[in-house]
């Protein structure tokens, strides 16, 4: 059994609240939204940080960036072609950036105005 708290999530051994997904992808609420809306996208496969995904698989990026934005079209926070009311993918590395799960996350954040910079 893996220590991974998302890992155990896409074998579905704790409880997720799946807004989206597919073979390669998973979607689901953040457990302490930061905003109205507020999910986290990833790929099912277990990779640290963004930037080793990036080095073992580009591909699977693409595809959690692609499920970032299939969120925010399911959340009304675009519209297809359109670029409003908005929304924000943020990916923290590291102990600086608050990094506190160490299977790379996309933050879907949206629903009101985001503030910049942010803290
Ligand atoms: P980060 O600090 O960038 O590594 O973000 C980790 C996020 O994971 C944080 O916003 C809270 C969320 N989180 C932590 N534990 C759980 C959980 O058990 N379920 C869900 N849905 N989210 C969780």
């Amino acid at each position: 059994m893996t220590d991974c708290l998302f890992c155990r999530m896409v074998a579905g051994e704790i409880p997720a609240d799946v807004v989206h997904q597919t073979d390669r992808v998973l979607a689901f609420r953040d457990i302490n939204p930061q905003a109205p809306t507020h999910v986290l996208v990833i790929p099912k496969e277990h990779h640290p940080t963004i930037g080793a995904l990036a080095a073992a698989d580009p591909a699977l990026l693409g595809e959690v960036v692609s499920g970032a934005h299939a969120v925010a079209l399911q959340e009304g926070l675009v519209t297809d072609g359109g670029a409003e009311p908005g929304y924000r993918v943020v990916t923290n590395t590291g102990p600086q950036a608050g990094q506190t799960v160490h299977h790379v996350h996309l933050h879907v954040l949206g629903g009101r105005g985001l503030g910049w910079p942010p803290g």
